[in-house]
């Protein structure tokens, strides 16, 4: 592997279907800004690269339920995402927005050169089209009645009763929901990526970290999380995935026989940070190309557990199809972050929205940097509660921090007109306390540049615990009295303790490390300094001690938490856990959601207990003519014949795969005929955060028939 020389850092662009909340920040930005100021800090050539995703679906039926416009709809959540990264401190280099002309040109362009190189196979289609609005119809724009438990208004793509994962064409009685008309099929052509060609080298790219016969990176630095993600869709195997659409907002396909057809999102998003890279190097009169083409750039994309697969195989294979371009050093995805004990949902309202949060807490961007900084969900989902963004302020900000520095600054000012005294012979104990403050500082570059965030933040907190300790185990304010000389040594020592901490802390605190650097009169020193421990020169004059951190109240806590419940709709409002179901929206990586869980309304247990849960075998599998979804599985569960399901997962599975395959089956459904077929019974899946269907089945081996309660 090459010396690097600079590094790309991108974070996903948030879809501009609305506002930012806290687990977009703990999911992708703060992991982000941290690694970025921390490189900055040691000097390193770093671009950070963030813009809004302007285009997908989500965004055409946000305008339509809004009745105004898509565009109107970007214009207006673009500048309050913009405005509150600005706000609570992301600094990337570029804030840019797909819906750009440059973006535009860009994304045509690399999609001619992909046609130029054989990336697509183009395949016609049957497609929904509606006559009246005159425009094909994108899944989330056909509703009808759902084959598998009769739901009138279930969607093109999923019904979100059962959970079924649907195509248009298995809906029943379809509708558009543009004009209500009944929607007629006719082809329609669309370019499909040849991901299935790149299945050997993607596989061997992702778990040896090698590319073209050279050591790329090593696997062993990327997240299990990511790898076992990603290991999942190449073990099921890599399918051309249609790379247009037909709708009317998004990058027009450059193609003349390509009218009123769009790039796939997921298409252009992925280029939106090379346009972004070409914005910032139009603006700063800079080489766009080295920061994306040269063997000596690391690439890094930040981004949320539901990007995964579009970041490590799908923007890979385009890259690569393309040509010229470096691929990503790693993928360090997060988890999700969850809100007072459910899954934050933009729909149900249920979040802490950042710009509120910089309305109702103003210069208080670091208490809650802090906060999810602690509980960034770097290997398993976490939690945000008030209670503990109230507790980690008080006990740690303002007990540790907040009272080191208070304790350091009264001092000087009342021993030495608030200049720096000048340190004596060091003892033992001030020999140890460099000792540990150094190892912190040099733990918090391990971490971060292992992606462990959570861990670095606390090793920085270890320098003002060991400030505070210093400070209390030597009391200077009584030693004054005595022995004025062994306390101008204790309060130099703690005053560059104090110049320590304020550079360890620019990463994760960047407003704090600010006024701890005037209050010391220093100005920005890089990360080599936070290994010395003479950054405070005698008589240095010092500014006025300010309070870094103000304890929060139960009284300024409260309204928090209420507001939360007040706006949760009815059916949360207890705070219940929301009912956990097996599929989670996968459609965030789509629709611009929030990766959350549907949540439904409680139900008796003597509902569940209706239920006749069996466990099966599936014997033999089979497609479904003119249904390109749809499976028909006999499934052995004991009884003389097997039972004959139609099952919505012929995109995730071929048949021949799955004789023999163990599944749960919801065996006491009424039985309902689907594309002229009984179907007797329902198989459970479970869908991940990239869209993936896989079977609920025993751990071991059931016998046909085993009851599941
Ligand atoms: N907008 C998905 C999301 O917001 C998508 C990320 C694009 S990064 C190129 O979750
Ligand atoms: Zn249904």
């Amino acid at each position: 592997m090459k010396e690097i020389k600079r590094h790309t850092i991108t974070a996903a662009l948030p879809y501009a279907n609305g506002p930012l909340h806290i687990g977009h920040i703990a999911g992708a930005y703060l992991p982000a800004d941290i690694h970025v100021r921390n490189l900055r800090q040691r000097g390193k050539e770093v671009l950070f690269i963030c813009g809004s995703d302007e285009h997908g679906a989500a965004i055409t039926i946000r305008a339509l339920k809004e009745g105004t416009t898509p565009r109107a709809i970007v214009d207006k959540y673009h500048a309050l995402m913009d405005r509150a990264f600005r706000e609570f401190g992301i600094r990337f280099d570029i804030y840019d927005r797909t819906s750009s002309d440059l973006h535009r040109e860009t994304s045509q362009a690399f999609f001619l050169k992909l046609l130029e190189n054989g990336a697509f196979s183009v395949q016609e289609e049957q497609q929904y089209y509606d006559e009246e609005a005159k425009q094909f119809l994108a899944d989330r724009y056909i509703m009808g009645t759902c084959p598998t438990c009769g739901n009138p208004d279930a969607y093109g793509d999923q019904c979100e009763r059962c959970g079924s994962a649907l195509s248009p064409k298995d809906l029943i009685d379809p509708r558009s929901t543009l004009s209500g008309a009944k929607p007629v099929l006719k082809p329609t052509q669309h370019w499909y990526l040849r991901m299935d060609e790149a299945q050997q080298w993607v596989e061997r790219w992702m778990n040896t970290g090698e590319l073209d016969g050279a050591m790329h990176h090593d696997p062993r630095e990327w997240k299990a999380s990511v790898l076992g993600q990603c290991n999942s869709w190449l073990k099921d195997g890599l399918r051309p995935r249609a790379m247009t659409r037909d709708l009317d907002w998004g990058v027009p396909v450059p193609l003349p026989d390509a009218r009123g057809k769009v790039l796939y999102v997921w298409l252009d998003a992925p280029i939106g940070y090379i346009s972004a890279t070409k914005r910032w190097a139009k603006d700063h009169n800079a080489d766009w190309e080295k920061w994306w083409k040269a063997e000596d750039t690391r690439l890094i994309h930040f981004i949320g557990k539901d990007n995964i697969v579009f970041h490590a195989i799908i923007f890979p294979i385009l890259l690569k199809l393309h040509g010229g371009f470096v691929l990503p050093q790693n993928v360090p995805a997060n988890e999700f972050l969850n809100l007072e004990g459910r899954k934050i949902s933009t729909s149900r309202n249920w979040a802490v929205w950042l710009h509120e949060y910089l309305e109702r807490w103003p210069g208080r961007q670091d208490e809650l940097r802090y906060c999810l900084g602690t509980i960034l969900p770097e290997q398993k989902d976490s939690e945000f509660t008030w209670k503990d963004f109230q507790e980690k302020n008080n006990n740690e900000l303002v007990a540790i921090i907040g009272n080191f520095v208070q304790r350091v600054f009264v001092l000087c000012h009342k021993y030495y007109g608030g200049r720096a005294p000048g340190a004596g012979a060091a003892t033992g104990q001030d020999l140890a306390l460099w000792s540990t403050v150094h190892a912190s500082a040099e733990e918090v570059a391990r971490h971060i540049d292992h992606f462990r965030f959570r861990d670095a933040l606390a090793s920085a907190m270890n320098v003002a615990r060991a400030g505070n300790k210093y400070l209390s185990d030597h009391e200077p304010w009584k030693l004054e009295k005595t022995d004025p000389e062994r306390t101008r040594t204790i309060l130099a020592n703690s005053l560059n303790v104090a110049a320590v901490l304020s550079i360890v802390l620019e990463p994760f605190l960047p407003h704090t490390a600010e006024k701890l650097r005037r209050m010391l009169g220093l100005g920005d020193l890089p990360w080599a300094h936070a290994f010395r421990s003479d950054l405070i020169g005698e008589g240095q004059e010092l500014g006025k001690p300010e309070h870094l951190f103000k304890p929060i109240t139960d009284a300024e806590i409260q309204p928090e938490i209420d507001r939360l419940h007040a706006n949760a709709p009815q059916g949360q409002e207890q705070g219940q856990q929301a009912a956990p179901v097996a599929k989670s929206e996968h459609r965030s990586a789509e629709a611009g959601g929030s990766g959350v869980v549907s949540a439904k309304a409680t139900i008796a247990f003597d509902d569940f207990a209706k239920l006749d849960l069996r466990v099966g075998t599936i014997v033999a599998a089979e497609r479904v003519p003119k249904a390109d979804k749809l499976l028909k599985l006999a499934i052995d569960i004991g009884e003389a014949v097997p039972r004959t399901v139609v099952s919505g997962i012929a995109a995730h599975y071929a048949p021949e795969q799955l004789a023999g395959q163990q599944v749960v089956l919801v065996a006491n459904l009424e039985p309902r005929k689907m594309r002229g077929v009984e179907s007797q019974g329902m198989v459970l899946m479970a869908e991940d955060a990239g869209g993936r269907l896989v079977f609920v089945q025993p751990r071991d081996a059931v016998g046909p028939g085993g009851e599941v309660r």
